[in-house]
């Protein structure tokens, strides 16, 4: 079903206008998402760009700055990450940052050009108490020098959603990663419906949903595309869609994984343009295994924002001075705040 008819009612999401003619469905099946996926490269990158410049008007890709405001010692398995206590990884365990340390990285972030915050921490859950009252601080204080603020600090309860909300989030990173069907293959620790119900409470608090996935973990194609289409097929599409491809890391099970040909990226970055055309596609982790013209052709595809700085959160990513010289050799610009606060179709 389209939402055309839901126009004009009162959202709790915000984003850019999406013109009539772009349809926003949520009824997708895998086979149709597949059929999408699997079109010729060419057509499939012109149809995603079509899509892209109808909704965004301009080749502006948002600049975002992540830092790990809390590192390593995780309980959790996810097979993929360097920060789970029970792997060799070399990433020690660190205490929660100091709010005034994590507002100084801020406050150099934003200088560099980023509009957007994202603070993350090796949590399975939060925990009400001190440290999540020192999390609420980071968020107001990244609110207050002019950033969207953006936390990513695993599992949340409705009433920490609404504090997050309370404190000014602009937005909560949950990542389902990949499908259903494949999930418990990546993690045992934890169920894709706890993913869900977490990323309910962000939407049902008003917090702008930032979820997306990994590629290159052993899935298939068509787990790829149930990922997008559990995405796409919820009632409101997320703002926010990071598509990494997986970095491989010496310790953890998925260490030995064969890196994902960067015209497989650029296919899911199409297709995620194309199902959910109000998102802001993040190219995020991976980039130091892609030229310069995968990254241009990832951007053709429809993504539109990159994190920028040397690292991640713990793994390394490209120079700043060699994300400013693609950008600029390629005529990109840094996308500036949205201050409209307009609410959009979603
Ligand atoms: N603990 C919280 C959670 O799991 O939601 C937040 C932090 S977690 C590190 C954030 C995301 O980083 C994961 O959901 C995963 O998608 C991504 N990630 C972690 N390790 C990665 C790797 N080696 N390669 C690519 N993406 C990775
Ligand atoms: C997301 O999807 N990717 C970012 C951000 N959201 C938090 C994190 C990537 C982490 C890569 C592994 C590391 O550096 O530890
Ligand atoms: Fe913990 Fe998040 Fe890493 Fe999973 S992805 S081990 S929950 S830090």
């Amino acid at each position: 079903m389209s939402d055309h008819a839901f126009t004009g009612h009162a959202h709790t999401h915000h984003g850019p206008a999406v013109p009539q003619e772009i349809p926003l469905r949520h009824d997708w099946t895998v086979a149709e998402v597949r059929a999408i996926h699997d079109t010729p490269l060419l057509d499939l990158v012109y149809r995603a760009q079509t899509v892209h410049r109808a909704v965004f008007k301009d080749n502006a890709v948002q600049l975002c700055s992540l830092l790990s405001i809390k590192t390593g010692g995780c309980s959790e398995d996810c097979s993929y990450c360097p920060q789970a206590a029970r792997y060799d990884t070399g990433v020690k365990a660190e205490k929660l940052m100091q709010v005034q340390q994590v507002l100084e990285s801020a406050k150099q972030a934003r200088q560099a050009g980023a509009t957007r915050f994202c603070m993350g921490a090796a949590w399975r859950e939060v925990k009400d108490g001190p440290q999540f009252d020192s999390v609420l601080d980071m968020v107001r204080g990244v609110r207050a020098l002019g950033m969207e603020a953006c936390c990513t600090l695993g599992m949340l309860s409705d009433s920490q959603a609404k504090r997050l909300k309370e404190a000014g989030l602009t937005a909560y990173n949950h990542n389902l990663d990949t499908s259903a069907e494949k999930y418990g293959d990546i993690i045992s620790t934890r169920t894709y419906d706890d993913r869900l119900k977490t990323l309910a409470r962000v939407r049902a608090a008003g917090i702008s949903v930032c979820s997306g996935g990994i590629i290159g973990m052993g899935e298939s194609i068509d787990d790829r595309c149930g990922m997008l289409v559990t995405l796409a097929n919820q009632e409101h599409h997320p703002e926010s869609v990071p598509v990494n491809a997986l970095v491989p890391v010496e310790g953890t099970p998925l260490a030995g994984s064969k890196q994902v040909e960067p015209v497989e990226l650029v296919r899911m970055i199409a297709t995620a343009r194309i199902l959910m055309p109000g998102a802001m596609v993040r190219l995020s982790a991976g980039r130091l295994s892609l030229s310069q013209e995968a990254q241009l052709l990832c951007m053709l595809a429809g993504a539109n924002s990159i994190f920028f700085g040397d690292t991640l959160l713990t793994t390394a990513n490209p120079e700043f001075a060699a994300d400013m010289k693609l950008l600029a050799d390629a005529g990109v610009k840094p996308l500036e705040p949205d201050t409209t606060g307009a609410p959009a179709r979603s």
